[in-house]
């Protein structure tokens, strides 16, 4: 990606408007320090998210326990867009195997209100606050690694398998798709989350969160974009869906999920090679149960 020209522009765009009216199309990247960001944190995170590099950000060391951290982004933007971002987590004492180590993970959370968001929780809530309403994709890293649809009361909607929730200090990339009454996730070479709901769209800001507990671990991401969208133009895209955990020894490789294909009607062409791929279930209600059961049992 041509990173530098395209927040340079970002940043000069940013410079003269607090609010996003963005045409559609347009994507606009953060380095952290804009002044639309809050960031918030519980007595156990003072100091965090930290701004480490322009676009990098920490929002929790490793070896910090009992945290829990938000970055809001004070926004006007609606849906439909896209948010693209990488993330990175690792624990001293982490590795693939090592699930109870290594906590808690990070939420995307949109739709929300970062004025009445309160403390961010630590523990299993990654920092997404019940206070305030959203959405928010989660990546819990404590037990079995996944990827969930959350909503503010803390209830998990959609749940699948994601091993590199857990990354080890590698850079995994993420995009997610907000639309009116529907979020659609990926993260690596993964389809994750296809989900419809009735979204109250009260409010419109969005931002990470993450959190620890017992167990603890580094948190950070990086290169965060949003590009608007039309709502026309999006496309159901097809993208595999993680094998259950067990029947793989190694995770998957990152690799950059392919950009979206505007240029065709919605459903496209059967006969093109986004056929090779497995549609996302629409129902994984099964695993969902499975491992809501078991999400139940989180480091808090
Ligand atoms: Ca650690
Ligand atoms: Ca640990």
């Amino acid at each position: 990606m041509p990173h530098g020209k395209l927040l340079l522009a970002c940043l000069m765009g940013l410079s003269t408007t607090t609010t996003m009216a963005a045409p559609v199309g347009q994507t606009t990247c953060f380095n952290f320090t804009e002044k639309n960001w809050s960031f918030l944190n519980n007595n156990f995170a003072k100091g965090w998210p930290k701004v480490l590099a322009p676009g990098e950000l920490e929002l929790l060391p490793d070896n910090m326990f009992g945290a829990g951290v938000a970055a809001v982004l004070r926004n006007s933007i609606r849906p439909p867009y896209e948010v693209s971002f990488e993330f990175s987590t690792y624990d001293d004492d982490g590795g693939k195997n090592l699930v109870w180590n290594s906590a808690d993970g990070i939420a995307f959370f949109f739709l929300k209100s970062g004025e009445s968001y309160g403390e961010p929780p630590a523990g299993n809530q990654m920092g997404f606050s019940r206070n305030g309403g959203g959405y928010a994709i989660t990546m819990p890293t404590y037990g079995q690694r996944r990827a969930t649809f959350r909503t503010s009361d803390g209830l998990d909607h959609k749940v699948v398998p994601f091993r590199q929730a857990y990354t080890h200090g590698e850079w995994v990339p993420v995009r997610i798709q907000v639309m009116p009454n529907r979020v659609i996730a990926w993260g690596g070479k993964w389809g994750l989350i296809d989900a419809t709901f009735n979204f109250d769209m009260t409010y419109n800001d969005l931002g990470f969160s993450a959190a620890t507990g017992r167990a603890d671990g580094l948190h950070k991401i990086r290169n965060f974009c949003i590009r608007t969208l039309d709502s026309l133009s999006v496309r159901q895209e097809r993208a595999p869906v993680e094998e259950k955990p067990e029947s793989r020894t190694e995770p998957p490789a990152p690799i950059i999920p392919p950009q979206l294909q505007t240029e065709e009607t919605e459903g496209g062409d059967l006969n093109d090679e986004e056929s090779l791929l497995v549609p996302i279930p629409s129902d994984s209600s099964n695993l969902s149960q499975t491992l809501e059961s078991e999400n139940t049992e989180g480091d808090q």
